[in-house]
């Protein structure tokens, strides 16, 4: 019996991606999108950081992403298990170029809107909120080759009418949304974040900066159109975070901690509290990087501010100014964190820290003083079914327990969260690895690295406690 009590109402769920699950990446006239060109393998990264040599998947090259779990044609099989697990919220992407097949069309494409009404209609069948995320992790292909992606100020009003497309389609059915996910990976996997490919010589900060000014105007343009046309609604952001701890208590460890947590809250102080930091505009001045901003946009973000801090956290990070010390980097984070000697690690080398959530939480809640909502969390895992063909994951339910209860304990301090979403409940393709081996669910999918497998889904054995979680409502961890 836990000790914690979650205020009624409470949002649990999951959370998935399109391009992480849906598959049938041509189908129904579908257009390509940036996740569609990044193999998995030693291509990914490079990739991902920016270096794309062609605007179509290649032969010879792994994509798993391109059939995925086949959640387009499996939702309804999935939904059902969800809602035997007693899922209140599912946390979606709308993928941009089921929409909008190119970004810049005349139409929205009629079956992609009817394939997200189906899913939505599904879901609210059992009760289950749709959580939409408007752009996770893609951008059409055609404006990367047309416009440079967000580098050019045209995607502002191409994500706005999209924003908008959705926002009257589903006006009825969708009242949780958010406008980029995990907005900060623009700086750190800019062809992730942003669609961003760079030629050589070019300034990439100068770029990712003017690329974010794009993403936070068009941002808070959504925002603007969701308060309009679906009043009762709440839209958020959306934050890749976790705190950062000085490796020493050197102050200049503490301050090099503090800039990188600052790096990280600078996409939030703009969504949230709706102007540029003045800590930001002296990174800028002593940067040499020029923000172009146009009237009106610093009214539009001051007025155009979010209803909730949405937040993935899996780790902390820890930061050293000492060379000694950065030689010891982890390797595979994107956060550039050194090794904390206190903290046990996953097997993809990403911190365990229930108290690190805790912290990030008050930290959240005490800079922003909005709702938050866990929109992610998780351990990703090479999990291999037992003789019986169950997934004993104990090592998952004690990762996920000892976070539920951080989480407890942060609404214990005071902080307000309005639900958990835990990440790809049910297996999915990993966004860092682009592969199937790094599960994070409570539904096993029958699919190996090379593609092989039957798709089937089976209960793993944390199913069976998340389900007991959420009917005691955190009572019961
Ligand atoms: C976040 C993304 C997700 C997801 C998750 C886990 O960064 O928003 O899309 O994949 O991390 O990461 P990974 O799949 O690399 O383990």
């Amino acid at each position: 019996m836990s000790k914690y009590t979650f205020p009624a109402g409470f949002l649990w769920g999951g959370a998935i991606a399109a391009n992480q699950t849906e598959g049938a990446y041509r189908e129904d006239g579908k257009g390509l999108t940036t996740v569609d060109l990044i193999p998995a393998g030693p291509q990914r990264w490079p990739v991902m950081g920016g270096k794309l040599d062609a605007f179509e998947p290649q032969l010879g090259l792994m994509y798993p992403s391109h059939e995925a779990i086949g959640f387009y044609h499996r939702y309804k099989e999935d939904i059902a298990l969800f809602a035997e697990m007693g899922f209140k919220a599912l946390r979606v992407s709308v993928s941009w170029t089921r929409i909008f097949p190119n970004g810049n069309d005349t139409e929205p494409n009629e079956p992609g809107l009817e394939f997200y009404d189906h899913l939505f209609d599904e879901l609210l069948k059992y009760g289950i909120q749709p959580v939409v995320t408007i752009a996770h992790f893609d951008v059409p292909v055609h404006l990367v080759q047309t416009y440079g992606s967000w580098r050019s100020r045209k995607l502002v009003g191409l994500f706005e009418r999209y924003a908008i497309t959705l926002f009257t389609r589903y006006k009825d059915k969708v009242k949780y949304w958010m406008t980029f996910n995990e907005i900060n990976m623009l700086l750190h996997l800019p062809f992730v974040g942003a669609g961003l490919v760079f030629s050589e010589g070019e300034d990439k900060r100068q770029i990712q900066y003017q690329a974010a000014h794009h993403q936070l105007v068009a941002s808070a343009l959504a925002v603007k159109a969701c308060h309009e046309l679906i009043p009762d609604a709440q839209i958020g952001c959306m934050l890749a975070a976790g705190s950062t701890y000085p490796y020493v208590c050197n102050p200049e460890d503490v301050w090099d901690a503090m800039n990188k947590d600052r790096e990280s809250f600078f996409f939030i102080d703009v969504q949230s509290r709706g102007a540029y930091p003045g800590y930001a505009k002296r990174f800028f001045k002593d940067n040499g990087i020029t923000v172009e901003m146009e009237q009106g946009d610093e009214e539009l973000l001051k007025h155009n501010t979010v209803d909730y801090i949405g937040f993935s956290y899996y780790a902390s990070r820890t930061a050293s100014t000492d060379p000694e010390v950065l030689g010891r980097m982890t390797s595979g984070n994107v956060f550039g964190s050194v090794d904390n000697p206190y903290l046990q690690k996953s097997a993809w080398g990403w911190t365990i820290d229930p108290l690190g959530f805790r912290i990030t939480a008050n930290q959240l809640y005490d800079r922003y003083q909005k709702p938050l909502f866990v929109v992610e969390n998780g351990l990703g895992a090479a999990d291999e079914p037992g003789p019986g063909g169950e997934v004993a994951d104990d090592y998952r339910i004690d990762y996920l327990q000892r976070h539920i209860a951080a989480m407890g304990e942060a609404i214990e301090d005071g902080v307000e969260i309005i639900g958990y979403t835990s990440w790809g409940p049910i297996d999915l393709v990993s966004a860092s690895t682009g592969e199937m081996k790094k599960r994070y669910g409570y539904i096993y999918v029958d699919k190996d690295n090379a593609g092989n497998g039957t798709l089937q889904r089976s209960r793993k054995k944390s199913f069976h406690w998340y389900k007991q979680v959420i009917a005691s409502n955190g009572g019961n961890l």
